[in-house]
């Protein structure tokens, strides 16, 4: 049976790329499909911009960013334990304590604020003096002693002491200390309220923090197995393929469902990024063949969507010429000669045409303020494996290098793509 308090996570590794949100969110679909309740996508940390670019484009509400999965007391409140408001009737309040079959129940202020425990062993002083129980419940003594929990409090850290404690209840107080509700006793003895199913990894330590407090029960990957016993038999799905994406649109067929065109561009888009679009050497025909039933679902191609991530967080749109040809520079001082080649990737070689000019005065005050004899800028395009090169300075070298060129400064380098095991050569022939 479905416990439907249980929230169930899906997750993937620290430090999130988009196959491991992309995953984590069709997954959390499809199981949603298939007749889970309470489960929910999250993210280990801050969302990837290219991951949040998806979901935009999708008009997707995406994944929650979550810095951890501790249990925490929140986590515990008893909603259906009732708290009690300082100003109703003493008498009313006492027939409320009855009807909950609690011993005692959480007194709050006008502003929410927790003043202590109804109790009736409490009141005894005012039932022998046959006391008017008309009064508001705040006016009479309450019982003060009890150990008030902050919702934000890890279970670990105080399961102990609770257990220790004499009471029954504990109230819990938000940091302004407004009552939010009361935890019992045994929620501490109880399994935690919470499970994850993990996507893109299986090494607890590659997963987002708490995940040792809460079960696991099921791994969907394409990595190493790394996994720890389990206590009971847990669902796992691994195989070698590029993308976790890939297994879990091998798990849609495989239920019989269909991705709706936006979920199928969510696993096309974790499929492209960690393949880098079937170019990667960890690509399989599955990958391929995957993407290609999620293109029709989707109506948008591959390629099309990978352009779409590349050009997120794009060196060239997101810097200016400076930054650009500063954030990877490399100073080489070889034959005589001082010079600084440079590189960066783009998603689109188009980008860099539309910055050429600005990038080229970027290299050349790059040339005055160092004393350079010359600089260089290689532009790579990782997906399709190909680089431009923008020279500025001595032009003797720029002639003998091997590249044909394109426009004034502008050489063309196709499939080159390092500029240590490619370039520097070439430029260390070129000065010979
Ligand atoms: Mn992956």
């Amino acid at each position: 049976m479905e416990q439907a308090s249980i929230k169930t996570y899906v997750c993937g590794h620290r430090n999130p790329d988009v196959d491991s949100v992309m995953s984590a969110y069709a997954l959390a679909d499809l199981r949603r499909r298939t007749g889970m309740s309470n489960v929910e996508a999250i993210c280990a940390g801050r969302l990837p911009p290219r991951a949040k670019w998806v979901f935009e484009h999708f008009h997707l509400k995406g994944v929650r960013p979550k810095r951890d999965v501790y249990v925490r007391v929140r986590d515990l409140v008893d909603s259906s334990v009732p708290m009690i408001d300082a100003g109703l009737s003493l008498v009313d309040a006492l027939r409320k304590l009855e009807e909950s079959g609690e011993s005692s129940l959480p007194v709050k202020d006008a502003a929410g604020k927790f003043v202590g425990m109804l109790s009736p062993a409490k009141l005894l002083s005012l039932f022998i003096e046959k006391a008017d129980l008309s009064i508001p419940v705040g006016k009479a003594p309450l019982h003060q002693c009890s150990q008030v929990l902050s919702e934000n409090d890890r279970v670990h850290d105080i399961r102990t002491a609770a257990v220790h404690n004499a009471h029954n209840h504990f109230p819990v107080v938000d940091d302004k200390g407004v009552l939010v509700g009361t935890v019992l006793k045994r929620a501490f003895a109880e399994p935690p309220p919470a499970r994850m199913i993990l996507v893109d990894h299986n090494e607890t330590e590659q997963g987002i923090p708490g995940l040792e407090e809460i079960p696991v029960v099921e791994v969907v990957d394409h990595h190493r197995i790394s996994f720890a016993a389990t206590k009971d038999p847990i669902k796992y799905t691994a195989d070698v393929v590029g993308s976790t994406c890939t297994l879990v649109a091998r798990m849609f067929r495989g239920a019989g469902e269909r991705p709706t065109k936006e979920v199928a561009g969510v696993l096309i888009a974790g499929i492209v990024s960690d393949t880098l679009l079937f170019q990667s050497p960890t690509t399989t025909d599955d990958d391929r063949a995957m993407c290609a039933w999620l293109e029709k679902l989707c109506g948008e191609s591959a390629a099309a969507i990978m352009e779409g991530l590349m050009s997120v967080a794009s060196p060239l749109t997101s810097m200016s010429a400076d930054e650009a040809v500063a954030a990877d520079a490399k100073l080489y001082s070889e034959s005589g000669r001082k010079f600084i080649l440079a590189q960066i990737e783009e998603s689109h070689l188009a980008v860099f045409h539309r910055h050429a000019a600005e990038l080229a005065a970027a290299l050349e005050r790059t040339i005055k303020a160092n004393g350079l004899d010359f600089a260089a800028l290689m532009v790579t395009d990782p997906v399709r494996g190909n680089s431009v090169l923008l020279f500025k300075g001595d032009e003797a070298v720029r002639r003998a290098l091997p590249y044909r060129r394109a426009e004034s400064d502008v050489l063309l380098m196709p499939g080159v793509l390092s500029r240590k095991k490619q370039l520097l050569p070439e430029v260390l022939a070129a000065l010979a």
